[in-house]
Parts: structure tokens; sequence; C-alpha cells
């Protein structure tokens, strides 16, 4: 149990490594590894910072949105023209001059989970000037709804009521064993030119293999060679996954739009429909009878495939399971065999017991502050405060004696990947802030 004084501590720190990885109008995730502005990474940093510094929340949110593609595509990284030590760089993308690029920043040419308009509305509540933050939203709100009409127009939600990647780094979860079976279906046309650099920094044992750097750059090319263009990789492109965390934060995020929408009173009927759409979609489609938890869904091959991971309980994040199969879920997660390790750290992000699970590489078992902050808002969804409560409180007590690390081992707490991580301290501040503990110190 980590106490008033410990959580205190553990807000000025983290605070203090949200200023060390402040780049100006944007923060980048870590030092070294992450030298530019991530989607996702910077819309959780945003929610952190509106705890302490509204207009630099406010800040951050807009950088973000200045990478915005003329689709509506949010790009999944915005490069900082000072940093050069990242593959892939600008240069590799390729995305300078394309149709929908923007012209005044260079971009990555793929997007990520769209937690954004969720942060949006988290910036929001976070404010105590509501008129001066009101503002805010009606000035953000085109750009988060063309975001979302993204994902329906040209990733398949208007058709399926689901959204489909084309790369694993659009899902966020890199090398999660959850795309072993659809990256193992595909035929590498030509040998990607690259090199690698994450190693130059880190553990290699702690990344991903060599043989998914070549799936992920192959992809990369493939996805430039057909110009980014929508429709053909639609088409053509190997890798074409519905997967249910990603679909799961789109469906939250239309959620917070319509709720943007009523605040500044613009009509959320659409934006209802729409929502509507990719909850059924998602507890039809991606539920796998057998396993009784949710699956993704890999359009090249036709099928609903699962894989042990807690994300297959991701749906309760935006209160899409039933109490039934809520309840199911939930036992899972609390497993001592799978999800909750006595002792250690819940959350790993692969099955204990599952043959994939490797307690310090990446996204094969290793605990993630936002899976468990995902999972944290799952469970408060379900009406389960008390379980809620005390994961945060082992969440906490994993980043206040560890550090702001990217991932830990489940079994040691032991920090893993790159340190002075920022969403480690974003949502760790955000977690203390929302405790029912604090409340009451
Ligand atoms: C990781 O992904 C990037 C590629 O986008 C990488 O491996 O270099 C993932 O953990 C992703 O979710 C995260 O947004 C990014 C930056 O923290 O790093």
């Amino acid at each position: 149990m980590i106490d008033s004084q410990a959580r205190q501590r553990l807000i000025r720190a983290a605070q203090a490594v949200l200023a060390a990885n402040d780049l100006g109008n944007a923060t980048r995730p870590a030092p070294r590894v992450y030298p530019h502005q991530w989607n996702w990474d910077s819309a959780l940093i945003a929610i952190g910072i509106s705890h302490y510094d509204q207009p630099r929340a406010q800040t951050e949110i807009r950088s973000l949105l200045k990478g915005q593609w003329r689709n509506g595509m949010m790009p999944h990284i915005i490069f900082n023209p000072e940093a050069g030590d990242y593959h892939p760089g600008p240069d590799y993308w390729g995305t300078a001059g394309r149709t929908d690029a923007p012209v005044d920043v260079q971009t990555s040419g793929i997007t990520q989970p769209p937690i954004l308009a969720y942060a949006v509305l988290q910036v929001y509540r976070n404010a105590t000037d509501k008129k001066q933050a009101a503002a805010f939203l009606a000035e953000t709100y085109p750009a988060l709804v063309n975001y979302a009409r993204y994902f329906r127009e040209q990733r398949g939600a208007e058709k399926d009521g689901l959204a489909h990647i084309i790369h694993p780094w659009e899902s966020g979860l890199d090398n999660s064993p959850r795309w072993d079976l659809p990256l193992s279906r595909i035929k590498i046309g030509w040998q990607p030119e690259y090199q690698r650099v994450d190693t130059n920094a880190l553990d290699g044992n702690q990344r991903p293999t060599n043989e998914e750097y070549d799936y992920y750059s192959y992809l990369v090319e493939f996805i430039r060679k057909y110009n980014y263009d929508e429709g053909e990789l639609r088409e053509l492109c190997p890798f074409l996954v519905q997967p249910v965390l990603f679909n799961s934060i789109f469906c939250l995020s239309l959620q917070a739009l319509i709720e943007i929408g009523k605040i500044i009173g613009e009509p959320t009927s659409e934006l209802a429909a729409w929502e509507a759409k990719s909850r059924e979609a998602i507890n039809t489609r991606l539920w796998d009878k057998q396993n009784q938890t949710y699956g993704d869904f890999d359009l090249r091959a036709g099928e609903l495939y699962n894989t042990a991971t807690p994300m297959v309980c991701s749906p309760l994040l935006a209160g899409i399971p039933s109490q039934q199969r809520a309840n199911r879920l939930i036992e899972f997660l609390t497993d001592p065999n799978l999800y909750w390790p006595q002792p250690g750290y819940p959350l790993p992000t692969v099955a204990m017991n599952d043959t994939n699970f490797n307690p310090d590489k990446y996204w094969r078992g290793p605990v993630w502050i936002i899976i468990n902050w995902l999972l944290i808002l799952g469970l408060k969804s379900h009406g389960r405060e008390a379980l809620a409560e005390k994961l945060t409180e082992k969440t906490l007590e994993l980043i206040s004696e560890n550090g702001f690390y990217e991932y830990f081992n489940p079994f040691t707490g032991a920090g893993l990947g790159a340190q002075q991580f920022s969403w480690t301290a974003s949502l760790g501040i955000d977690l203390v802030k929302k405790s029912v503990l604090i409340s009451i110190i």
C-alpha cells in the first residue's frame, strides 16, 4: 500500500519526467529511443499534464493535430526535425509530398489506437476553467470527427463496424503474439533495406527480434510502394486485421465524441449510430465462443483467431460486454495462473501459462502501465470499483518502487526497456488523481 506521501512524491517525480521529455509543444515518449512525437503517447501524456497544466495539455493535442492528413488520418509519428536516430525515419516513410500528407510537418504514414478524442474529453474534465476548456473542445471537435470518419470510410468501419489495421505498429502492441499468426501468413516479397537503431540503446533481449523487424520494415516499404493509397492497401496489403483492443478504443473515442458534441451543442445522432454499429460488431464478429473472450479478425484469412493476452478482455474499457460476459472476463484477469501473479504485479501482457509468455520481452509478457490503466477504466465501467482500486494500488506500487520504465517484469517488478518513459509518468499521475484513496486522505 503506498501512502499519501509516496503518492505525492510520485506525482512530483512524474512531472519531472514529463518536463525532461518536453520538446516545446510536444512530448517525446522517452529521451533516446523515442525522440519524436507519437500519436497515442501524446494523447495519454496530455491527460496526465492536464491535471496540473491545462494550457500545456492543450498545446500537446494541438501539436498532434498539426500532423493530421487531409483524409482525416492521424499519423502514428510526427517527426522531430532535431532528432535523427530512429528507424524508420521520415526518409524511409517518404510521405513528404503525398497528396494527403501535411506540408509543414513530416509524419509517418500509418496510424495508432485512436484514443485521442477520449483524451481530449479527459483534458476538458480536468480543467478548472470550463468555459475556456469548452472552447478548446469546439476548436478540436471537427478534426476529431474527421479522424473517426477516416476509420469509417477508409478502414472499413462503415461496412463492418470494425476498423482494420495494415501494420502491427498501428496496434500499439508491436510484437505481441496477437500478430504472430497473420504475420506468419505473409510471404516477404523482397528483403527490406534498413538499419535498426533501437538495440544500440536497449538490451536486445527486451526488444522485438530481427525477424519481426524484417516484417515491420517490409510492410512499411509495401505501404510506401502503394503510395499510402487506402483503397489499394485494402485490396493488397498482406497484413489486414481488425483488432479488438484497437476497436474497443475506437468505440470509447466515439462515446467521448458524443459527449463532446453534447457539451458544445453539436448534433450527435450520426456518431451514436457509428458507436452502436461498432459496439455490436465487437460483440458479434469478435466474440470467440469457444474461449469465452474476444479475439481479432484476420481479414486476409477470413477468420477470427485468439491469443492468450489480457487484450481479450479489452471491450470492458468501453462498457461493451454484457454483465455476464464481463464477469467471466474479469475472472480471467484475476486468475493467478493467467494475469494476476501472486506474488507479483498484474497484468502481464501475455498469459503466464502460455508458451509465448516471456516476462522480459517487450509486448510478450511484461506489465505495461497503459494496459493496466485501460483495464482499470474497464473495471470501473462495469461497476467493479474495489477491484479497479486494487489494480490501481498494485500499479502505483510497481511504479513508485521501480521507476518510470517503459515496461516491467511481472514477478520482480524490475524496470525494462526505456527509462523516464512519458506515459508511465502521465498515467501514474492520472491513477493517483483518480484513486479513491487519495480522495479520502
Ligand atoms: C512502440 O512502437 C514503436 C513503433 O511505433 C517502436 O517500437 O519503435 C510501441 O510500444 C507503441 O505503442 C508506442 O506508441 C511507441 C512509442 O512509445 O513505441
